[in-house]
């Protein structure tokens, strides 16, 4: 009788609260072994989170809970969810890819893992636990003390010319001198280690891993090592150090996916010294529980950083001059902050909104949003890219994973000779065809090309090979390199993406890496910018999925 009443109040209460569907829903779901879910977690973390969520709420990637709800702007409200898709659907969305820019999965995961995949999506997200500070202190090892590192440079390398290279599979960066092309050394960093940052003096490099590790790197030593490490959280993509004068190489602040926070440290030995939450509301108004952070940059003009925070829209600036008492501007833009750069003045930041097809550019001089810009599907700069158009003036350039253009905005200048382009500020002033699934774009002050690579592309030929356009004459490719191909490395049936090309310290030279297999022996091809000629295939056994490489000069300068 008791448990009939107790029972019938919980109807009530599930009902008044509109929780009927949430209780449906939950009955619905697959039921899962505590072995199959541990996998799936696991799966989830490393290959689907990023995009999604880890509370699966969506960004770059759609909303993955088991049910959603949203009100429209007209009233009415729209619901959807993974168990409405049902088990056939996700596992065909999983293994083949969308057109939305979803990649296909059935080369990285069996097909019992996609089965697994469709089914763990289908039941309730688990909150994963917080980080605290203490923890992240805890975390934090100085293995060569400041006072035991050298007070000079200690080896004869050109460091300017240094690439710190990912080798995203290993969770290790390979240090490779540009001038000799050969390999220096190959250092431990965090798991599916994702960028390099330089600090201002160009002598330290931060590597942030995926699982949140951040390692600084001594390159003053006879053999640059690591020399501190700390883990910032539990999943994290970005990092940047103090490059205002007179704040040269004091910190470093890297951004966490979760918990969704960012912490500051000490440049020269990683001791955390302030942690902010980046939760809060978006800029529709919303309260969200998991904005995260996402690209981080140094201002030259101020010492403030740029931080990007991806689900709520927010832009920060954030005021690393007295770390105590933290000052901090708040600019609304656009949901869905991802990855952007400086125009070439470094007064203006252009940060893709990506699901929102928006680029959000913030004038960190004033410190107010510059303009907000309509562009083309899934924007996806990297850190764009920079020249004089002949008819347009000064332009900044993003490419796009989801459309087959790349779009050039006008930017402002102070120089009179650029002011008969003002009109066209914040305007697309043009798109240039390209293919869909781009993800970087790359030219340099001295260079007359403009690269762009196509790794997401779903053809295999396309994903092999870079785009170079003669800045000159935009209206047409000027060439399309098939980097596996130049490579001359062994066929595969793994795809080997070309992505992400680098300049050389004098711009002379485009780096490209082929992302292959995760147990296939790969490369960087370096092709003279101006012959577009192949120069150098730098492989190894250890040189096994290499992606982003960071140039010691163009990365400590900003230089793109
Ligand atoms: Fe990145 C930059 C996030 C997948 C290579 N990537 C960034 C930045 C963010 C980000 C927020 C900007 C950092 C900054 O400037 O402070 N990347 C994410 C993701 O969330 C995403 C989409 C999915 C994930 O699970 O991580 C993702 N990124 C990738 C890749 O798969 C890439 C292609 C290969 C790899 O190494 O993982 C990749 N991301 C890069 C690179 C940069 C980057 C090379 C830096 C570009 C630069 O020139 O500075």
């Amino acid at each position: 009788m008791k448990n009939l009443r107790l029972a019938s109040v919980a109807a009530v209460l599930l009902t008044t609260w509109g929780l009927s569907a949430f209780a449906q829903d939950s009955a619905n779901q697959p039921t899962l072994t505590a072995s199959e879910k541990t996998a799936a977690k696991k799966i989830y973390f490393e290959r689907c989170a990023g995009c999604h969520g880890v509370l699966r709420k969506g960004a770059t990637g759609k909303n993955l809970e088991p049910h959603w709800s949203k009100a429209m702007p007209d009233g009415s409200t729209q619901e959807g969810g993974t168990l409405k898709l049902g088990q056939n659907r996700l596992e065909k969305i999983i293994g083949y890819g969308t057109e939305g820019g979803m990649v296909n999965f059935d080369d990285i995961l069996t097909k019992e893992e996609i089965t697994l995949m469709s089914k763990y999506i289908q039941t309730t997200p688990d909150i994963p636990p917080e980080y605290s500070f203490k923890e992240t202190k805890d975390s934090w090892k100085v293995i060569v003390a400041v006072k035991d590192r050298p007070t000079k440079q200690m080896n004869k390398f050109n460091l300017k010319n240094f690439f710190s290279v990912t080798l995203r599979d290993t969770g290790e960066v390979a240090l490779i001198d540009g001038d000799t092309k050969e390999i220096r050394s190959i250092v431990k960093t965090g798991y599916a280690v994702h960028i390099s940052r330089m600090s201002a003096s160009g002598r330290y490099i931060y590597v942030i891993g995926r699982d949140g590790r951040l390692s600084l790197i001594d390159l003053w030593m006879e053999k640059p090592a690591v020399v501190a490490e700390v883990k910032i959280g539990f999943d994290a993509r970005s990092v940047d150090t103090s490059k205002f004068k007179g704040y040269e190489d004091k910190y470093v602040v890297a951004g966490s996916y979760w918990p969704p926070q960012y912490v500051i440290m000490d440049g020269d030995t990683l001791e955390p010294r302030k942690v902010v939450s980046t939760r809060g509301m978006t800029v529709d108004g919303e309260y969200h529980p998991e904005p995260r952070v996402a690209s981080i940059v140094s201002s030259f003009i101020k010492p403030e950083w740029v931080i990007n925070i991806k689900e709520t829209g927010q832009i920060l600036l954030v005021d690393y001059s007295d770390i105590e008492n933290l000052k901090t501007t708040t600019i609304g833009s656009a949901k869905f902050l991802h990855d952007g750069g400086w125009d070439a003045s470094k007064r203006y930041f252009l940060v893709a909104a990506n699901a929102s097809n928006k680029v959000a550019a913030v004038d960190t001089k004033t410190g107010k949003l510059a303009a907000l810009i309509d562009v083309a599907k899934l924007p996806h700069p990297g850190r764009g890219a920079n020249f004089v158009h002949p008819q347009f003036g000064p332009v900044w350039a993003t490419g796009h994973l989801g459309a087959d253009v790349v779009t050039l905005i006008s930017t402002p200048s102070d120089d009179p000779k650029f002011a008969q382009y003002k009109q066209n500020n914040w305007k697309v002033v043009q798109q240039m065809k390209h293919v869909p699934g781009n993800l970087f774009v790359k030219t340099h002050p001295i260079s007359k090309n403009f690269w762009a690579d196509s790794p997401q592309n779903p053809e295999k030929d396309i994903a092999e090979s870079v785009t170079v356009w003669d800045m000159a004459d935009l209206s047409k490719p000027k060439k399309i390199i098939n980097v596996a191909k130049d490579s001359g490395l062994p066929a595969s049936k793994a795809v080997k993406r070309a992505v992400h090309p680098e300049y050389s310290a004098d711009g002379k030279e485009v780096w490209i890496s082929l992302w292959g297999g995760k147990a296939d022996q790969s490369a960087i091809v370096v092709y003279d910018d101006a012959t577009l000629t192949l120069k150098k295939v730098i492989t190894d056994p250890k040189m096994i999925t290499p992606t982003g490489k960071f140039n010691v000069y163009n990365t400590q300068h900003d230089i793109y």
